[in-house]
């Protein structure tokens, strides 16, 4: 049958009759029984990775290239007089996920799903995910973001299971969504609700009875837990989630006839940070029920467990307090006493215990001793993990220890995104690098051809006119296409310094007054969520809310300078954003981002980074040089020094460096506090000049001159060119298809 005729049966009648909603819930129902005959149940050992997290973007574009069948049916709609892009609009972006951890994780499906391995997600169904961020005065609000409709993705299955708190009992429900490889085999997102879930318990905003936990379980993604009770929210959904997928796994595996003694034959669980920790007593917990010793048990886990650590940030380490967890979860506390028993025996040093002086249970703990893989997610990450944070766990098991450098999807990242750019490299060296990336080094042949250098600068400027009219189109925001786009785009976080570009906008607003012009006019971009209860992240927001309001109104400044904030960033604008931009903004303090992943999208889209040496940027730099990356800033073995002796002072940068002083002072300025509100200026400012803990001061010199270097080397158009050639062509490394490769030959060893 012709895709025509299929298309038609799905939506019930003539293509040319469907509005695009309707041409929509036909392609949804196409997609997913052409998805359905690529399940396969091959392979006797299966990967689980368990994630509080799937940032899964938009599906039907996707589906539809790993299908094979994106420009069939686009052209499909074209004869009936209907536009692929608009019926993509009327798709609800699902928001599982805050940001890198959870976009790492959806990339993780796909690439697994193409290199046609076993292995599935486990996670849970959120209804109102991540909130949807709307600006009002110049500040952030949270409104709730429903994505499941009538017709959606998820497909209730018959699996139940009932699952028991302390103190009350829930029924959860399996739905899965089908996971497409690119020409590969089909593999599942298992997503578990609670039955009682109750939308209507949501009044203001994304405020909820969070004690009402039946009914509140599966609303939202980690809700606010600046409370007590959100805190127990939190434990309640962690164990929901990893008490269901060690049933599931544990199902599976029997049904396959594994005597659970050879647990680790059959399956494999990817512990996604530490908020999926508790599998491991929870697991332990069920072999014990069904007859197996618990010095075994433990074995038998720790052979099938593996954690990834994505951060060290001690803030974001997960320690909770015994009495939460023998209130939420009082099955689990003597299993975890009995690991902690065991470590505290075996090692005698208090800083690798499991249940600490304060009667904490430091979940990370657990992973390392009861996991048999540690890993982190660049190598200065890992390298970090090893040297400092994680020193004295790697003196016990430095064979755990491995580093698997992050990656994206590039059907995603520069199929989907970035058709013209695809077409070209296409047209250069074939389509041999969509399934292998590394054919994109192929491209160095072309670093000196003129021809394809402007090509390259002709898809650039259709991409920033592409974001131009989205942008208007969607939030009413008005850029100049013929400027250089510079874009920073991840969540709100100090130690990401969103601030210090704020501080360098300032400075270069009052050096255009003074008459200090740019050659060629500079759009400042910034997309980011902050934490509804993260006051300084919320300050900083502000902040650059009321700069775009100042900036972008002066007659004397805007034709030079513009600043825009994207309201509510999410997968699909950055989807937009990212092909379009010229400098990548990857500038967080050296030693404190685990690795990044959209310093790899913008790369591949041939943005020349700037950036310290952080995360993976520390590789970036590696496969492209000096002379096609903007590095600056103190090292990591600085910055770390700095904590160890306390030695920074920021009110030192502040009175010393004139230039430190006036943009900081201008927060409180008379022209931002017409507009701004001071309770969160002056709170900022004082941040700024008492503590700034991740500091920004003594980095903002050094950032300010690579900034303006790189603005002045964007003139030599041809020489921009060739960087963002040689960007393009060695971003191969950070295709997720290579990160899984390795994840499977080091780690899970499916089908070997
Ligand atoms: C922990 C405790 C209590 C409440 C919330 C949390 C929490 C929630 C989310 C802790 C961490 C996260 C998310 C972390 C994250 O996204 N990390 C990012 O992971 C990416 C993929 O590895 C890296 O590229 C980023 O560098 C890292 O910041």
């Amino acid at each position: 049958m012709n895709l025509t005729k299929i298309l038609k049966t799905a939506c019930g009648k003539e293509i040319s009759d469907c509005t695009n909603e309707e041409l929509y819930f036909g392609l949804l129902a196409m997609v997913q029984k052409m998805a359905k005959e690529k399940e396969s149940n091959a392979g006797k050992k299966k990967l689980y990775y368990i994630s509080a997290e799937f940032l899964i973007g938009k599906l039907l574009s996707n589906n539809l290239i790993n299908l094979g069948i994106y420009d069939d049916v686009k052209k499909v709609l074209e004869e009936n007089g209907k536009n692929l892009s608009q019926v993509e609009e009327t798709e609800p972006e699902p928001s599982l996920g805050n940001g890198g951890l959870g976009r790492l994780a959806a990339c993780f499906l796909d690439s697994i799903a193409t290199l046609n391995l076993p292995g599935d997600g486990i996670g849970l169904n959120y209804h109102y995910g991540l909130f949807q961020q709307v600006f009002k005065n110049h500040l952030q609000t949270e409104e709730p973001n429903p994505w499941i409709e009538n017709q959606s993705w998820l497909t209730k299955t018959d699996k139940t299971y009932e699952i028991t708190f302390g103190n009350l009992t829930v029924t959860s429900r399996l739905y899965d969504i089908a996971v497409t490889g690119y020409e590969g085999r089909t593999n599942k997102l298992h997503l578990f609700d609670v039955e009682s879930v109750d939308e209507s318990i949501v009044t203001e905003g994304i405020q909820f009875d969070k004690h009402d936990v039946a009914r509140n379980l599966t609303l939202f993604l980690y809700p606010d837990d600046g409370d007590e009770a959100g805190q127990l929210l939190r434990i309640y959904q962690q164990y929901f989630m990893v008490s269901n997928a060690a049933r599931l796994i544990l199902d599976e595996c029997e049904a396959k006839g594994c005597k659970l003694y050879d647990l680790p034959d059959y399956a494999v669980i990817q512990i996604n940070d530490t908020h999926p920790t508790m599998v491991i007593p929870e697991l332990i917990r069920l072999l014990l029920q069904r007859g197996i010793s618990m010095d075994e048990a433990i074995d038998i886990v720790s052979r099938t467990c593996a954690y990834t650590n994505h951060t060290i940030l001690a803030e974001a380490l997960e320690k909770w307090p015994v009495h939460f967890l023998k209130k939420v979860v009082p099955q689990l506390m003597p299993i975890i006493e009995v690991l902690d028993d065991k470590v505290r025996r075996r090692y005698n040093d208090e800083s690798v215990a499991i249940i600490d002086r304060d009667d904490r249970v430091h979940m990370a703990h657990i992973d390392i001793h009861y996991g048999f893989s540690v890993n982190g997610v660049a190598a200065l990450h890992t390298d970090i993990l090893k040297d400092n944070e994680l020193q004295n766990f790697y003196r016990i098991y430095p064979e755990k220890f491995n580093n698997k450098t992050n990656g994206i999807t590039f059907r995603r990242w520069l199929l989907h995104s970035n058709p013209k750019l695809t077409e070209l490299i296409s047209s250069l060296i074939g389509h041999g690098f969509k399934k292998n990336a590394d054919e994109l080094e192929k491209l160095a042949a072309f670093t000196d051809n003129e021809t394809v250098l402007n090509q390259l600068l002709a898809i650039k400027q259709d991409n920033k006119k592409a974001l131009k009219d989205y942008l208007l189109h969607t939030q009413g925001l008005e850029i100049n296409e013929n400027s250089i786009f510079d874009i920073q785009v991840k969540r709100l976080h100090e130690y990401k310094r969103q601030q210090m570009n704020a501080l360098y906008l300032i400075d270069k607003y009052l050096e255009i007054k003074a008459g200090n012009k740019p050659t060629t006019p500079v759009t400042a971009i910034f997309g980011a969520k902050a934490a509804p209860a993260y006051v300084i992240a919320q300050d900083i927001i502000h902040l650059i809310l009321c700069l775009q309001d100042v900036i972008n109104h002066d007659p004397e400044v805007s034709p030079y300078l513009k600043v825009v904030m994207v309201e509510n960033y999410n997968v699909t604008n950055a989807e937009h954003l990212i092909p379009a931009c010229d400098i990548s903004e990857q500038i967080s303090l050296a030693s404190k981002e685990a690795s990044g992943t959209s310093n790899m999208k913008f790369m591949l889209n041939g943005a020349v980074t700037l950036g310290t040496e952080d995360g993976a940027n520390v590789e970036i730099h590696e496969l492209v040089g000096d002379e096609n990356i903007y590095v600056f800033g103190e090292s990591s073995d600085a910055v770390i020094a700095h904590y160890a002796n306390s030695d920074y002072c920021a009110r030192n940068y502040y009175e010393k460096d004139p230039a430190i002083r006036r943009a900081i002072d201008f927060i409180t300025s008379d022209t931002l506090l017409k507009i701004g509100s001071r309770e969160h200026l002056e709170r900022l400012k004082n941040e700024l000049i008492n503590k700034d803990w991740f500091m920004t001061l003594p980095d903002f010199q050094a950032y300010k001159a690579k900034k303006e270097e790189a603005l002045r080397d964007y003139e030599d158009r041809m020489a921009w060119a060739k960087k963002m050639l040689i960007n393009i062509s060695k971003a191969g490394y950070f295709s997720s298809d290579r990160t899984i490769e390795q994840y499977n030959n080091e780690i899970w060893k499916l089908g070997q």
